[in-house]
C-alpha cells in the first residue's frame, strides 16, 4: 500500500486537482490548508483535512507527520499581491517553505515536490522560450520568495536525507480557478467576465504572452515528479512549449462563446513579466511528461465550469 501523501494547499485550485488524481491512483491523501483562498468544499469526503498556516511551524509539523511524500503547493499565488505586501509574501512563500522542509526532514519524508514558478526567469525575452538553465531574474517579491523556496529545496536535498524535486509552473488554468479577486489568474477572470457579458480590462497593450498549461496536466506532472526515481535535486519546467498573447486569448474565448467583446486597456501592471514560454524537453526526457490537454480544450473545460 502506498504511503501517505500530503498536499499543502490541497483545498486550492491546483491542489484539489492533484488530490483528485492521487485518489484516482489509489493513494492515501492528507490536505493542509488555511482556507485563505482554498475552499473546504474542494476537499473530498474521506480525505483527512488539517487546517493551519504555513507560518505556524507546529501546525506544519502536525500535518507532515507520518507522510511519505509531500507536495508543497500552499502559497500566496499572486504577483500583484506580493508587490503590495512583500513581507507577508516572504513569510508565507519563503519562510513557510522552510517550515515545510524542516518538518519533512524531521518526519523522515521520502520526497518533497515543490511548486516553483516560471516567474524565476523574469520573462527573459528569448524567442526559443525559457529552459531550466535560463538565467534567473526576480522581477517581483513573489518571484524572489518562490526562488528562495527553490534554493531551500536544493539545499535540503544536498544536506539531509530528504529528496526534493522542484517544478516551475508556467500559467496554470482550468476549472476551479477562482475568478473573484483582482489577484486571480487572467483566464479565470476573462472567462467569468465574458460569460457574464462584462468587458475585461487588459493591463497594458495585451501583447504580453504566457504559456498557459491545463491544471489536469499539471497534476500529472506533480505525480511523475513524486514517483520517478533518481531525480532528487532536479528542477523541471511545467508548461506546454507554446505561448499566446492576451489578445489571442480573448479572441479564442470570444470565438468559443460566440461573442465579440473588445477589452478596455489600463496601465501595465507592476512586476509583470513580458513574455513567458516553457522549454519542456527536460521534463519530457526525464519524467516522461507530455501535455495532453490543448489550450482550446482547456478553455472549453474552463468555460463549461465557470
Ligand atoms: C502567474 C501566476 C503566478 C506565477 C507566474 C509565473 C496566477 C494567478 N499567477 O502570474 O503564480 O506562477 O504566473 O510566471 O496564475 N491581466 C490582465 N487583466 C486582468 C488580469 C491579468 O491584463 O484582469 C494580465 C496581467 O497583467 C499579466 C497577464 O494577464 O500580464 C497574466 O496575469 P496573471 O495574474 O494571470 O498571471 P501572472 O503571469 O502574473
Amino acid at each position: 500500500m502506498a504511503g501517505l501523501h500530503l498536499v499543502t494547499g490541497g483545498a486550492g485550485f491546483i491542489g484539489s486537482h492533484l488530490v483528485e488524481a492521487l485518489l484516482a491512483a489509489g493513494r492515501p491523501v492528507r490536505v493542509f490548508d488555511n482556507l485563505s483562498t482554498g475552499l473546504r468544499t474542494n476537499v473530498p469526503a474521506g480525505v483527512e483535512f488539517v487546517e493551519g498556516c504555513l507560518t505556524d511551524p507546529a501546525a506544519v509539523a502536525r500535518a507532515v507527520a507520518g507522510c511519505e511524500v509531500v507536495f508543497h503547493l500552499a502559497a500566496l499565488a499572486s504577483v500583484a499581491k506580493s508587490v503590495e505586501d512583500p513581507g507577508l509574501n516572504h513569510a508565507v512563500n519563503a519562510t513557510g517553505t522552510l517550515h515545510v522542509l524542516d518538518a519533512a526532514r524531521n518526519a523522515g519524508v521520502r520526497r518533497l515536490v515543490y511548486a516553483g514558478s516560471a516567474s524565476a526567469y523574469g520573462g527573459a525575452d528569448d524567442p526559443a522560450g525559457q529552459g531550466e538553465d535560463t538565467p534567473l531574474c526576480a522581477l517581483s517579491p513573489y518571484a524572489a520568495a518562490k526562488l528562495a523556496g527553490e534554493f531551500y529545496c536544493q539545499a535540503f536535498a544536498a544536506s539531509y536525507r530528504l529528496e526534493t524535486v522542484r517544478l516551475r509552473f508556467f500559467n496554470v488554468f482550468g476549472p476551479l480557478q477562482r475568478p473573484d479577486s483582482p489577484y486571480s489568474g487572467v483566464i479565470a477572470i476573462f472567462s467569468a467576465m465574458l460569460a457574464a457579458g462584462r468587458v475585461p480590462s487588459v493591463h497594458g497593450d495585451g501583447l504580453q504572452s504566457r504559456d498557459f498549461v491545463a491544471v489536469e496536466d499539471v497534476a500529472r506532472a506533480l505525480i511523475l515528479a513524486a514517483d520517478t526515481p533518481g531525480v532528487s535535486g532536479r528542477v523541471f519546467n511545467v508548461g506546454t512549449g507554446r505561448s499566446v498573447t492576451l489578445l489571442q486569448l480573448l479572441d479564442t474565448l470570444n470565438s468559443q462563446l460566440g461573442t465579440s467583446v473588445v477589452p478596455t486597456h489600463g496601465p501595465a501592471r507592476a512586476g509583470d513579466i513580458r513574455h513567458s514560454r516553457a522549454k519542456i524537453e527536460r521534463i519530457t526526457a526525464e519524467l516522461g511528461f507530455v501535455p495532453k490537454v490543448s489550450f482550446e480544450e482547456g478553455l472549453r473545460r474552463t468555460l463549461a465550469w465557470s
